[in-house]
């Protein structure tokens, strides 16, 4: 069953944005008290849409035990996007440790690389259970062993192991992101919600709910609630967007979380590479209508993170409220050389999914290039025909310019459209 249909019956966006636990519910009526008449009634309707939310809440919940008994003591391979971000590692883990107690196995996999300095840390620090799958060795993986796959983060739109899976007809159980929607996907549980702000949100109320009891004496616990403490940090800008199920579920963690370790994972140094991006997107942007964009060129697979860093430091200008970074990324061998782009923005209005959807289009295969989430969105553009031969600087350079021409393009017909008035003289 999927919970796509619950959701939107019970679940219109914005009371899923008023969604809390029983504890608020509780402090929330006890200042009551406090109210005038008619702000009291209003209450009375927010404490309504909230055993509303919980009962969908508990549904939810109840839904994912059945679908975890009934693949009790299967193989899973769990999913997360080929570039992790904590946001992802973190819930994979907690995904892993839930699906446990049903003698699920987890395989956390990825396909790309841990490029953002924290979260290489945060990997190592926290022993934290993800496997790289590099594309060269994809051919020899054997995904007959697994009985089923699991997207968590993401809807497989992000991750070069979905073809494998869709060849290898492995079944997508489970589905828990908060992206908007990005391609059809089929799954017997998915928990989708575009208003909440960290897929560790939604992991964390699953654990608060009782689908895994957190023991601080429990090493691995201490990590993993660290690590979800990063995650929901990361995805909500350092707690600056979090909303009230974010705070919630991050005071939880705060009984089992490990400070002195999820301050060592922020202390990671940029290297010297990063901030030669970061140089180059402050030398190129251009500044049109509060839109900061810049290309950066060429840059290694290895720092293909520094792009969404360069654009969380463009968006910090003044007059500046939405920043795309992008460049070519390529590895060594050359046998990938693909665009990559990141917008970060602080205007409510502006929708990152739809904004990068409209600008950039969709392939030959009607897959759009990118989507987003709240306030943050992300492309990737192959190159085609246009693949390779980069030896020649001559080509190399032209190519680029060719590239970055063509996406300013898109852009900017977005960022100063037409006004399109019919004019009278
Ligand atoms: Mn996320």
């Amino acid at each position: 069953m999927s919970l796509n249909s619950l959701n939107s019956q019970n679940h219109s966006p914005s009371t899923a944005e008023s969604y809390s636990d029983s504890d608020s519910a509780m402090a929330e009526s006890q200042v009551v008290e406090q109210y005038s008449p008619e702000s009291r009634e209003q209450v009375a309707t927010s404490d309504q849409h909230r055993q509303e939310d919980d009962l969908s809440q508990e549904q939810i919940v109840e839904t994912l035990k059945k679908t975890l008994e009934r693949h009790r003591c299967e193989r899973h391979l769990v999913l997360i996007q080929d570039f992790p971000d904590p946001d992802a590692l973190s819930s994979a883990w907690a995904y892993q440790l839930i699906a446990q107690q049903y003698e699920i196995q987890c395989d956390i996999v990825y396909a790309g690389i841990l490029s953002h300095q924290e979260n290489i840390a945060l990997v190592r620090l926290t022993g934290l259970p993800a496997k790289r799958w590099g594309v060269q060795t994809l051919k020899e993986r054997d995904l007959s062993v697994y009985d089923g796959c699991v997207l968590i983060d993401n809807q497989g739109t992000t991750s070069q192991l979905m073809p494998m899976v869709k060849e290898a007809k492995l079944p997508i159980f489970v589905v828990i992101d908060h992206h908007s929607d990005q391609e059809e996907v089929e799954a017997e549980f998915i928990d989708q919600r575009v208003q909440t702000r960290a897929t560790a949100t939604i992991l964390t109320q699953y654990i608060k709910a009782g689908l895994l009891q957190l023991n601080s004496s429990n090493n691995k616990h201490v990590k993993c609630a660290t690590a979800l403490m990063h995650g929901l940090r990361s995805d909500t800008n350092r707690l600056m967007q979090a909303q009230e199920e974010d705070f919630l579920v991050a005071a939880y963690l705060s009984r089992f979380y490990d400070a002195q370790l999820l301050n060592a994972v922020l202390q990671s140094a940029r290297s010297k590479r990063v901030m030669d991006v970061i140089e180059r997107s402050i030398k190129n942007r251009i500044v049109q209508n509060n839109f900061s964009i810049a290309g950066v060129g060429y840059l290694r697979y290895d720092d293909r993170d520094a792009i969404p860093q360069a654009t969380d430091f463009l968006v910090t200008e003044e007059n500046v409220h939405t920043a795309v970074v992008y460049g070519i990324v390529h590895n060594e061998h050359e046998e990938l050389e693909v665009v990559i782009g990141s917008l970060r923005t602080n205007k409510l209005t502006l929708d990152p999914d739809e904004f990068i959807k409209e600008a950039l289009g969709r392939d030959a295969q009607g897959r759009y290039f990118g989507g987003g989430r709240y306030m943050a969105g992300g492309f990737e553009v192959p190159l085609g025909f246009l693949y390779g031969y980069n030896e020649n600087s001559q080509y190399a350079k032209l190519k680029w310019e060719v590239l970055d021409t063509q996406i300013k393009q898109k852009l900017l017909r977005l960022v100063n459209p037409d006004d399109n008035v019919i004019r009278t003289e």
